[in-house]
């Protein structure tokens, strides 16, 4: 019998484990503004990966249909994006601390960066989702990364996406200087960091 998935039932606790963890990450930040401290988040994003995008994962992959919940462990993804590097470990450390979920794996490309150029922390995390059926228990994978990672990784992935995963070699040099200017900005920006934070503070205040 040819397996199939009710995409719309199925990712139902997906969306909704999306749309907590957006409303949990962003209270966070929120609390550091009222708090008057300098917040190592600067902001959150998430989405539910689109099913075509499931879908081609999970040819490429060799993954079957009924594989796809235990092996494809991003179709739940937030974005935690931050002013330096050095705020990403502190983020990785605040959830770590949390308990309304458990971390299963941890991939750090800062430290490893891939070969694209691409830097940035992943953590998988298992999130219980309370549903009319009882508890379900997703992953979604959370990246953490600075600006100017992300404004890389966003240009990348649209080219990508623009030549089917076969980028010219001309333009994959190009992105590969891009990725060092990126990563020689933050390195510029940690040796300022208390310059620009106190300048931020000072602004905010007004
Ligand atoms: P989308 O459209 O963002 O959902 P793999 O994807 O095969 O490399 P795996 O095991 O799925 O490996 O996990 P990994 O390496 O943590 O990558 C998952 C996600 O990280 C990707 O999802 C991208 O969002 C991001 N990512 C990883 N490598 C790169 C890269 O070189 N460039 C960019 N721009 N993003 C990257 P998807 O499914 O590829 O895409």
């Amino acid at each position: 019998m040819k397996e199939r998935i009710d995409w719309t039932t199925f990712l139902v606790p997906y969306h909704q484990a999306v749309d907590e963890l957006k409303v949990k990450l962003r209270g966070m930040r929120k609390q550091y503004e009222i708090e008057k401290q300098y917040s190592p988040i600067e902001l959150v994003t998430g989405r539910v990966k689109p099913v075509a995008s499931i879908l081609s994962k999970a040819e490429r992959k060799n993954i079957g249909l009924h594989e796809i919940k235990e092996k494809i462990q991003d179709i739940g993804g937030i974005r935690i994006v931050c002013q330096f590097v050095d705020d990403i470990y502190t983020i990785v450390d605040l959830l770590r601390a949390r308990h309304d979920f458990e971390i299963i794996e941890e991939k750090d490309y800062l430290k490893e960066k891939k070969s694209s150029g691409y830097r940035s922390y992943h953590l998988i995390i298992r999130y219980p989702v309370a549903t009319i059926h009882g508890e379900q228990f997703v992953a979604v994978e959370i990246q953490i990364r600075t600006l100017a990672m992300n404004f890389w990784a966003i240009n990348e992935h649209s080219l990508n996406y623009k030549y089917s995963g076969e980028i010219p070699k001309d333009i994959q040099m190009r992105l590969k200087k891009a990725a060092e200017a990126a990563f020689q900005l933050d390195e510029e920006m940690a040796k300022i960091r208390e310059e620009v934070q106190e300048a931020q503070w000072i602004f905010h205040k007004k």
